[in-house]
């Protein structure tokens, strides 16, 4: 009976020990699912507060921007708030990030020009787009196709170029319903994956250097601010193909930057007629690219800005 009622109570003893063990798993799955939940409930109400705190950080970085170019107009290589990292302390969060020219990415909606409604092409830009593409080794028959496609995108017309793509072209004439090509310059880059041919360049090098305004054809490089990574941009605008020679202009520019196109050119030997695309000694468009911190989260975030006049900025896109 002794021995019996050892054994019986060992067994309770393992059995209570395997309920514990039991409940101690369930209960630890059980406060690792509550706490991924308040986690994720976290990121949800930081998600929703975010946006409020993006805006209260854009109209700051308006003021900040407009106080400082202010002081300091020149959109150049020595200018501290386009070549140095910006940190600003909020209250309750903080706002990292930099600010750069936007002037210096090609902007595809140059390739056409809308006055009244009609559009037409712009031979320049086209020219210029075909001879980037050529930099980055996209094949002639790729790069036709690229353009013609943008092209019939963006112009007025529903005839499609000879390696182009306008409306139900883009799926079949059965498909249903019919789809459209926006007669319109692009609002987004994003707008620009749409189009087929898009994806032979949207995971090459290339891509870094395209850009879009929203809804304008104003494209320029300001040749004060460029860097040794936009030497493709400027070998197509001044029509020299040599790479190294860019290069060396690109850190032969004074940091302090040139008073006008003219200063640059008889410095670098170029004539007025070798130019294909506009050039600029300072720039009206601003790209931050920043990353909000708040409460153990963060929320990164890029404001593309212009600057209309000396007291008035505006906010163009937000990407
Ligand atoms: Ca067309």
């Amino acid at each position: 009976m002794i021995m019996f009622f050892r054994k019986r109570k060992g067994f309770v003893l393992i059995s209570t020990m395997l309920i514990v063990l039991m409940l101690s798993i369930i209960a630890s799955e059980m406060s690792k699912a509550f706490f991924l939940d308040l986690r994720k409930e976290g990121y949800l109400s930081f998600d929703a507060i975010a946006f409020s705190k993006r805006i209260e950080s854009e109209k700051f970085l308006l003021n900040f921007i407009k106080r400082e170019l202010n002081k300091n107009p020149n959109v150049n290589k020595q200018n501290p708030i386009f070549n140095e990292s910006l940190v600003f302390q909020f209250d309750d969060f903080s706002l990292e990030g930099s600010l750069s020219d936007h002037s210096n990415c090609f902007n595809i909606n140059h390739l056409i020009t809308f006055k009244g409604g009609q559009s037409k092409d712009n031979l320049k830009a086209i020219k210029y787009f075909e001879d980037l593409l050529s930099q980055y080794e996209v094949s002639y028959v790729d790069a036709d196709q690229i353009i013609d496609q943008i092209l019939d995108w963006m112009d007025d017309d529903d005839i499609p170029r000879n390696n182009g793509a306008e409306n139900y072209y883009y799926s079949s004439p059965l498909h249903y319903p019919r789809e459209y090509t926006s007669k319109r310059l692009f609002i987004n880059k994003s707008e620009l994956l749409a189009i087929p041919s898009i994806n032979k360049i949207k995971n090459t090098a290339i891509w870094r250097d395209l850009c879009i305004i929203p809804m304008s054809s104003i494209f320029y490089i300001n040749i004060n601010s460029l860097q040794d990574e936009d030497k493709h941009l400027l070998s197509s605008a001044i029509s020299q193909p040599n790479l190294n020679e860019i290069a060396l202009i690109i850190k032969e520019t004074p940091s302090e930057g040139f008073s006008t196109i003219e200063e640059f050119l008889q410095k670098f030997n170029l004539q007025e007629t070798d130019l294909i695309i506009p050039l600029d000694t300072s720039s009206d468009m601003f790209l931050f690219n920043g990353t909000l911190k708040y409460q153990g989260f963060s929320y990164n975030f890029k404001t593309l800005i212009k600057q209309e006049n000396e007291f008035n900025y505006r906010i163009l896109d937000r990407l």
